[in-house]
């Protein structure tokens, strides 16, 4: 092999495969433009929650409407997003945010990853085979080529790029707020267990314990992610989640929802979360938090919104129309009293 050869055979690879590149994350460039563009869309509209004033929230939850139909804890046909055996990708996810998620790492950063690995284990190889000290008596004393090193800059730019627009943009749409009438609830992290408020509708509190796995089993729940109470929440609804903590700082994480928030004592955390449809959700704690943190399992629960205002009311609480009922009820007999004496 003379000198003149050697660089310009590596120029024609590079350009060839500078090209294969291009072709086959341009399609994955468009598809992240389109998908971006679709963040600036607004949420579907959610039927207005006025937002109550706890004091005659507290005094309607004792006259509660009656139920438009009794609460039914959802059976075990309806757990989504669990793993698979052999699986190798992320959990089925549940949210818009999560689909996002599962398509930018199996369309966009699988392929990157998968073809620089074969590119450098191509290039790799090619050295072993070409450049060894048998078939290059004398060696190649090349240091710079211009034209090479611009391209090895470029390249990689662009590749990280491509990655950057929908990675940016999912990062934002996880900070996205909820909107103002969005469904609160609040999950504090206790040693070892979780506790669900929920400050819209009365301010109750759910504490919910691992169950046994002889219980789990039994109730045809996997062990260790059985719950004896389970986090109701309404489907299709945008949910203001809150998490906190009592003692030390656990995190509340539901793969299958891409929801994973810090709890934090003495601090107040919050993400927006959109669960797409009915099902239960298993979590766990993802944050070191003693001697039992592998045993404070978190099990959500999405019901249809009106089966989730039964349940709600099952547990003392309230939803927005009673307490708005509740509070007109008194007002309008007090406007009408005065006009009766003055007639
Ligand atoms: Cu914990």
């Amino acid at each position: 092999m003379n000198f003149g050869t050697l660089p310009k055979r590596a120029l024609t690879m590079v350009t060839t495969l500078a090209a294969v590149a291009t072709l086959a994350f341009a399609p994955q460039a468009v598809l992240a433009q389109d998908v971006a563009a679709d963040v600036t869309a607004p949420l579907p509209p959610v039927a207005a929650a006025p937002v109550l004033d706890p004091a005659p929230a507290a005094d309607a939850a004792v006259i509660a409407a009656p139920a438009e139909g009794a609460y039914k804890p959802l059976g075990t046909d309806m757990i989504k997003g669990q793993p698979v055996d052999k699986g190798i990708t992320f959990q089925e996810q549940y949210t818009e945010d999560g689909a996002f998620a599962l398509w930018m790492h199996d369309a966009i950063l699988l392929p990157v990853i998968t073809v620089i690995s074969l590119f450098v284990l191509g290039l790799l190889l090619w050295v072993v085979v070409k450049f060894n000290r048998r078939s290059n008596k004398v060696a190649s004393k090349t240091t710079h080529n211009t034209f090479i090193e611009v391209v090895w800059t470029v390249i990689p730019v662009l590749i990280l790029v491509v990655i950057a627009v929908p990675s940016i943009t999912l990062l934002a749409r996880q900070y996205e707020s909820p909107p103002a009438d969005a469904v609160t609830i609040k999950a504090t992290g206790y040693q070892w267990y979780w506790g669900y408020t929920y400050p819209d509708n009365g301010g109750f509190e759910i504490v919910s314990n691992m169950l046994t796995k002889e219980d789990a089993i039994a109730n045809g729940e996997p062990a260790l992610l059985a719950v004896d109470n389970r986090m109701v929440v309404p489907a299709n609804t945008p949910i203001r989640l809150q998490t906190t903590a009592a003692d030390v700082i656990h995190a509340f994480a539901v793969p299958s929802l891409w929801f994973k928030l810090d709890a934090v004592p003495g601090r107040l955390n919050e993400r927006l979360l959109t669960i797409k449809e009915p099902g239960i959700y298993y979590g766990q704690c993802s944050e070191l938090c003693g001697a039992r943190h592998g045993y404070m399992p978190i099990a959500v629960e999405a019901l249809p919104r009106a089966e989730w205002e039964a349940w709600v009311r099952e547990q003392g609480g309230i939803v927005a129309g009673d307490a708005v009922e509740e509070t007109a009820a008194p007002a309008a007999a007090e406007e009408t009293a005065p006009q009766a004496t003055v007639s």
